[in-house]
């Protein structure tokens, strides 16, 4: 936990009383701060004050006599209305925080890397975090990702901070400054909480504020509106800036064509390696996220070679494409994190003959996005609220079947692939939120791993 003396006497009011809320209560409470908190859950206040969080309506207090706002990311500052506490505070000339902004404040000395973009953030603040320990460094991962920043480990001498920032965390963040600032790629998201894809943009964008010439700004090239932000850092110079890409060539930066890694870095284009072997980062999608990851590790001074040593043993996260179990004629892999078509179709792209386990809730009614794969797809075996749905799509393209639960879908699946003449690849990619079956993506991917590991195979 973070040591937030700085804070020791001063008002701190709270509102959000999950991971982000819970854990800067704790930190302000422990550090001497006169903590004034609030969540709208009846019951996640209660939770909190049984663990000693003073709770307290945040409309009816004294704004006046406020320091600091501390919001929790999920809570609406604009789109598509502010909270009214917000609106109060800023009445009161207060603006809301994040957490983030607490760390850079009680952490000067440490360095930090943030990491943003559409997809991939998760995997690519796992990928560098992963690098750098492995080069030896003195490296934190946290934020978007799942561990709230307040509750990292503070640095005592030196230290580096790998964190993922989602678009909400940005919009809250002012002071902050990246030595290391990524952004991996921006398609259409969460325009419901921004109000406009600009909005949303402008965001993400904030990873770049208060750069200066020593900080390094690296910019995916493979979507239309990083491209544009990258021609405008490059504009301003007012930070050094790389560019990355999956699939064409970057000058003076990092590209992965054809799983070769190009380095461009000193303006002497040469291949570095071919990373077509790397289990836990198939897919075109993930070698932009090592583009990334092997620029960050080259700037610490990471010698190439040894970059892709390490990169090999990456275990990957659990839930994006985990390879589950193998046994040479069937591969299972649990992508349970992929909710939406878009990202079932990265995993969908990556692997062949494919026995598809897919639904739940619907969070539109096409699939288009995975219609160029599927030639990859032998047969689909349908779950949840919307199977039906996902059949009436796909019943025409290859033999689909409604089978209601997860596990008449792995016994349907490893029935079908046995009879495969070739190695078959059985994903859990479900292009759906879980809600319907699951408490969340975690829930449904973990049993899909407890019903394989216990299957008999022989
Ligand atoms: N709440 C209110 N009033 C409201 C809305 C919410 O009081 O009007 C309360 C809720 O009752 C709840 C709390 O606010 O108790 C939840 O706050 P939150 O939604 O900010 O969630 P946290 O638990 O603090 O988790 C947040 C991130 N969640 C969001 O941004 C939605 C987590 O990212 C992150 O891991 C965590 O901080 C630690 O940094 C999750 C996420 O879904 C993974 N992120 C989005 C994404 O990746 O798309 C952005
Ligand atoms: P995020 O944290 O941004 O949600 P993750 O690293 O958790 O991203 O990956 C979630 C899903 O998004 C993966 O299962 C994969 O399907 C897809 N994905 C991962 N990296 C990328 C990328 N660089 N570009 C596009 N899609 C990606």
């Amino acid at each position: 936990m973070i040591d937030l003396s700085l804070y020791k006497d001063k008002t701190v009011a709270i509102l959000g009383l999950g991971k982000t809320g819970l854990s800067t209560a704790t930190a302000m409470v422990e550090s001497g701060a006169n903590v004034l908190a609030w969540d709208d859950s009846e019951s996640t206040r209660m939770d909190a004050a049984e663990q000693n969080i003073p709770v307290s309506d945040l409309s009816q207090i004294n704004w006046g006599s406020v320091d600091r706002f501390v919001l929790s990311p999920g809570i609406p500052t604009y789109a598509p209305a502010p909270h009214p506490v917000v609106e109060i505070a800023r009445e009161s000339g207060i603006q809301p925080v994040a957490d983030v902004e607490l760390l850079f404040e009680a952490q000067p000395q440490a360095k930090y890397i943030g990491i943003t973009g559409t997809n991939g953030k998760s995997t690519t603040t796992a990928l560098i975090g992963h690098l750098l320990q492995k080069a030896g460094h003195n490296v934190q991962i946290g934020g978007n990702l799942g561990t709230a920043v307040l509750d990292l480990d503070p640095f005592l001498k030196g230290g580096i901070y790998v964190l993922e920032l989602s678009s909400y965390q940005l919009e809250l963040c002012h002071q902050t400054r990246f030595n290391m600032a990524i952004l991996l790629n921006i398609t259409e998201d969460h325009i419901e909480r921004h109000g406009t894809l600009e909005n949303y943009v402008a965001a993400k964008m904030r990873i770049f504020n208060n750069q200066t010439d020593q900080d390094v700004a690296i910019v995916g090239l493979d979507d239309p509106l990083c491209q544009a932000i990258y021609q405008g850092l490059i504009g301003q110079n007012l930070q050094t800036t790389f560019a990355i890409s999956a699939g064409q060539a970057a000058p003076g930066g990092v590209s992965i064509v054809d799983s070769e890694v190009i380095d461009d870095m000193e303006q002497i284009s040469h291949i570095v390696g071919n990373i077509s072997d790397f289990m836990t980062l198939r897919g075109q999608h993930n070698w932009q996220n090592l583009a990334a990851a092997y620029t960050v590790a080259r700037l610490m001074g990471e010698r190439p070679e040894k970059i892709l040593k390490h990169a090999e043993t990456f275990p990957g996260l659990a839930h994006r494409q985990e390879v589950v179990r193998d046994t040479g004629t069937l591969l299972f892999i649990n992508d349970s994190k992929a909710t939406n078509p878009d990202s079932a179709a990265k995993a969908i792209a990556s692997y062949k003959n494919i026995f598809w386990i897919a639904g739940g809730q619907a969070k539109k009614k096409d699939i288009k996005e995975i219609e160029p794969y599927f030639s990859h797809i032998q047969e689909a075996f349908y779950i949840g609220q919307d199977q039906a749905l996902l059949c009436d799509l796909t019943k025409d393209q290859f033999p689909s079947h409604l089978c209601d639960t997860l596990d008449k879908a792995i016994s349907a699946a490893v029935q079908a692939a046995k009879n495969s003449p070739d190695p078959a690849v059985i994903l859990l990619s479900p292009a759906g939120a879980s809600w319907d079956q699951f408490a969340n993506f975690e829930a449904r991917g973990d049993k899909f791993k407890d019903i394989v590991q216990a299957l008999q195979l022989d």
